[in-house]
């Protein structure tokens, strides 16, 4: 592996970042008036999710977010991607705002900001107020138009000094793990409505990037999707068909409508007994109303090759994902493919064009199974080879013409990884959960070095 000063060199003012979010570290679930999130609930219910894991205490950055800020500081990134959970703003996700709860944030920022660091506030990190989902969750087309007010609230606060908004983290996660295999919270399985779950946070993106406009914000405002390359597993027509299915279904049927104004063609197809109702006049201009900004996550391209069509989920899918043959994986399985995040974003550019705004990699990292040793540090160089990669691959795309401006490691913290608990850990920091003591990683040094490199050639 080569060591940072061999590292390529980015453009001076290139953002470097790491990002979490709340319900991930925060804990504090029922302190200064937070109301229940869909994930609460889901954690809490037996059988869902690894060792019966839940936020409840979480990193307890609630309380411990000087110390984390401190060791963000020591690692020299200039912004720091957080969420912002609805339910302490709004407890029922309606309503009058909940002063104490946007007080945290307000002493967040101002500490970042005390300390050089960039507030980059995701406004939906998957954390919807129970009393929301109570009401038929994303299926229902005035969740929306609560996320519009929410977003305006916020708005009104932090809307001076947050530097970059994004408005959704990854809605075909939430359609997908969340309303059609139910894996994550609200843990539904729908079928032919997941099609109005994908449209209706959509339009609650359209309608809160309306909202934040209007506040004048200072900040740029963009969304965050999970992109990834699909490739047919073999030069058959039929795997490329299959391709193109797992393609529309999540990738494009997100960013065709952000970006070009219109579903594609393909999308009633792949979300088979999607009731295009949904879609009323005007809400493709609310969703393609122009950002400044495009968010990609991105951790793994996705194999797939043809297969007999099984009724699964959003409907008869002919097609079926495959191991890559000879290429590593991550402790969650994921296959480790940088070549893949060069073509993501090569190909944005192809097929966006003008249309497409500048691009910050919202999230970039990976969970391997950490070990410290008997000082009690973790040694994670299959982490920084990954992320050495991965950031190579980036530079790669830019060489090639895209627009990249910022990258987010994913993540700051080991934290609350959803379905999986605690078990995965993807942070540059340890947490040890009995003490949550935290100890930087070999990978922490890694980034700090790559960083500290960085500032040394610009601007
Ligand atoms: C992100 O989601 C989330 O924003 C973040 O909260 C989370 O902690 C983080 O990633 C790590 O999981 O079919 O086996 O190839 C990531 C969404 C969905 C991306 C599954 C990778 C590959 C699964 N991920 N996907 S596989």
């Amino acid at each position: 592996m080569t060591g940072p000063d061999q590292f390529p060199q980015f453009p001076p003012g290139f953002v470097w970042g790491v990002a979490t979010a709340s319900y991930q570290i925060e804990g504090a679930v029922t302190e200064d008036g937070r109301g229940p999130s869909v994930w609460d609930t889901f954690s809490h219910t037996p059988g869902r999710t690894h060792d019966g894991d839940t936020g409840d205490v979480a990193d307890d950055h609630y309380h411990r977010y000087p110390e984390d800020l401190d060791l963000m500081a020591g690692l020299g990134v200039n912004a720091y991607r957080f969420s912002i959970a609805w339910p302490r703003i709004q407890p029922t996700g309606e309503g009058p705002v909940n002063p104490a709860g946007l007080a945290f944030y307000d002493r967040l920022v101002d500490a970042m900001l005390a300390k050089g660091i960039t507030p980059a506030a995701t406004l939906y990190h998957w954390d919807l107020p129970q009393a929301l989902e109570d009401k038929g969750g994303w299926t229902q087309r005035d969740i929306p138009h609560y996320f519009a007010e929410y977003t305006a609230a916020v708005a009104d606060k932090l809307g001076d000094r947050v530097g970059l908004w994004c408005t959704l983290n990854e809605p075909f996660i939430v359609t997908a793990f969340g309303y059609v295999l139910g894996v994550h919270a609200p843990g539904r399985q729908l079928f032919t409505d997941a099609f109005a779950v994908a449209h209706h946070q959509l339009l609650g993106h359209g309608l809160a990037v309306e909202a934040l406009r209007a506040a004048n914000v200072t900040g740029t405002i963009g969304v965050v999707n999970a992109l990834a390359p699909v490739h047919p597993d073999s030069d058959d027509p039929a795997d490329h068909v299959a391709a193109g299915i797992l393609d529309t279904l999540m990738n494009r049927t997100y960013t065709d409508p952000l970006l070009l104004g219109r579903y594609p063609e393909e999308t009633p197809a792949v979300y088979a007994g999607a009731d295009l109702s949904v879609v009323k006049d005007g809400d493709l201009s609310t969703i393609s109303t122009p950002i400044d900004f495009f968010g990609v996550n991105f951790y793994n391209p996705h194999r797939v090759r043809a297969a007999a069509p099984e009724q699964f989920g959003t409907g008869p899918l002919n097609f079926e994902t495959v191991e890559y043959p000879g290429v590593p994986t991550t402790a969650m399985g994921w296959p480790v493919v940088p070549e893949a995040f060069t073509e993501l974003l090569t190909g944005l550019h192809e097929r966006y064009g003008e249309k497409l705004p500048p691009i910050y990699i919202t999230e970039n990292g990976a969970a391997y199974d950490d070990e410290p040793g008997p000082d009690g540090r973790v040694r994670d160089d299959d982490r920084i080879a990954y992320l050495d990669r991965h950031l190579r691959a980036v530079h790669a795309a830019m060489a090639a013409g895209a627009d990249v401006r910022g990258y987010f490691c994913w993540s700051f913290l080991d934290n609350f990884e959803w379905a999986e608990g605690y078990q995965k850990r993807f942070g540059l920091v340890r947490v040890d959960y009995e003490t949550l003591e935290r100890t930087p990683k070999a990978s922490y040094d890694w980034y700090r070095s790559v960083i500290a490199l960085a500032a040394a050639v610009g601007p």
